[in-house]
């Protein structure tokens, strides 16, 4: 659709960035920290693994300053639940817990709204040696975290996200379980998992609601819309069927307390279907979201299968890659789309009706919790980190953003992934998506000064006239 005049971005909308705490924080065993499962993650030689990260635990402070020069009006970050309670079930640590507090305390002196998420793939390694999210005590264990973290930030965090990229640690277990661990868990256990991921997060939902109505909650899901190959009607089917089961079902579940029907019917043909335990449907239906947290990288564009052997493409995958199902769907290429030297789909376009689709079916406040671009930004001579390559991409994007808006689409707040460099899930330190450059490498720890990238003065350009000069 053309307009003759775009709806501005409105007043308080917020221009965030986003972070988890496994790949920032590092001080990974310090201050009575526990293991999480990312604390295992061996990475190939040359890689980094996440020990010490970009040592934000250490430079919270200079951090949020940096924030605040950027003119961020939210923050989006994850509480490592294994810092706070370092076996999953039992004694709250004192010192992880404070460490939060200055992390907030100085996010909220500045006037930037933190939008914490709970749980971004690093469980405790206590919790998983206990059968992980399989185990339904998880779901008890997740609870009292949320209580202990409710309690102690909820006077000042009125933005929660209960868990970041559910679909994703279905579809690719390796985001959340180390190739280190060796065989990955079966998809019926993925889905079992999955099951009680969504029971938790009701559970936290409603635990919030009561202990602070004044806070919003919400999922945040990988979410992209999925192309038909073409016309062909049984290539409109498969695009369908797939976007029902690798992206609907999430925010189904979460927003309407029960699973996607093409979905359930997907899990019901491959002997997958969860088990519900007594008073599991009740909960589903009860708990509601107050806003929804959107990952968008990439559409994905995806063909009939052929159900012959054929259909699941013999390459690696990860979160943004769609590797095809056999009898399902096939993974097919967009002509229209170019790729990142990483292999992802560029596509603003696709995020205007990724954003479109989920506001027509859910009708709820949207928060783009992660967009962005990964790259190998170079320290340069002169010092700067020069990436007009991101401010083209992050430009486009907001572009169709604001089209989004124009369309109807109540969204809140746009938070790129990442405010600074961190260490990526599969790809180590050299694939950067930060406005802030961290000055180390692979497996040499430098200074780790940290340099505003030339993305960082556009961003705050675009932050203080609220996106009217993109
Ligand atoms: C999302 C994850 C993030 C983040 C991002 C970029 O799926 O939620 O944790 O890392 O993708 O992915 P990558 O680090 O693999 O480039």
């Amino acid at each position: 659709m053309f307009y003759k005049d775009l709806k501005p971005f409105p007043e308080g909308f917020l221009w965030g960035a986003s972070t988890s705490a496994y790949q920032v924080e590092g001080a990974w065993d310090e201050d009575g920290k526990g293991m999480s499962l990312q604390d295992l993650h061996e990475p190939p030689a040359g890689v980094t693994d996440f020990k010490v990260a970009s040592d934000h635990y250490h430079h919270v402070e200079e951090d949020v300053a940096l924030m605040a020069e950027l003119g961020l009006k939210a923050y989006r970050f994850s509480i490592s639940w294994s810092r706070v309670v370092p076996d999953g079930f039992g004694e709250p640590n004192e010192a992880g817990l404070a460490f939060y507090d200055r992390l907030i305390d100085a996010l909220v002196a500045h006037g930037i709204t933190p939008v914490a998420t709970m749980f971004h793939f690093d469980l405790p390694l206590a919790v998983h040696e206990r059968g992980g999210w399989a185990n339904r005590e998880s779901i008890d264990a997740f609870e009292r975290y949320a209580r202990l973290i409710f309690a102690r930030y909820g006077d000042r965090v009125k933005h929660w996200l209960t868990i970041n990229e559910q679909n994703v640690m279905v579809i690719h277990p390796n985001a959340m379980y180390p190739a280190a661990m060796g065989v990955l868990p079966e998809k019926r256990d993925l889905y079992q998992q999955s099951h009680n991921m969504f029971v938790a997060s009701a559970k936290a939902t409603l635990l919030l609601h009561q202990m602070w109505p004044d806070a919003k909650i919400g999922p945040a899901p990988n979410i992209t819309a999925i192309y038909p190959a073409t016309c062909d009607p049984a290539d409109v089917v498969a695009a369908d069927n797939w976007e029902s089961i690798r992206c609907w079902n999430y925010l189904d579940v979460a927003c309407f307390g029960r699973y996607n029907p093409i979905a359930w019917a997907y899990m019901v043909e491959k002997g997958v279907a969860p088990e519900f335990a007594p008073g599991d449907a009740e909960l589903l239906a009860a708990a509601k979201p107050d806003y929804l947290g959107v990952n968008y990288y990439a559409t994905a564009t995806v063909a009939a299968a052929r159900n012959d052997g054929t259909d699941c493409a013999p390459r690696a995958g990860d979160q943004q890659v769609m590797l095809g199902e056999e009898g399902v769907y096939r993974s097919a290429t967009n002509e229209h789309l170019t790729a990142t030297e990483y292999g992802w789909i560029i596509d603003p376009v696709g995020m205007r009706t990724t954003l479109r689709r989920v506001a027509s079916r859910y009708g709820l406040p949207i928060l783009i919790t992660e967009n962005g671009l990964g790259a190998r930004d170079e320290l340069t001579a002169d010092g700067h980190v020069h990436d007009p390559y991101r401010i083209d991409y992050l430009r486009r994007h907001f572009e169709q953003a604001q089209l989004a808006l124009t369309d109807g689409v109540d969204l809140i707040g746009y938070c790129p992934w990442s405010f600074m460099d961190l260490v990526s899930t599969h790809q180590g330190y050299g694939k950067r998506y930060g406005f802030v450059y961290v000055d180390r490498g692979e497996d040499d720890i430098r200074s780790l000064a940290r340099i505003p990238k030339d993305s960082f003065a556009w961003y705050r350009h675009v932050i203080e006239t609220n996106g009217a000069e993109l």
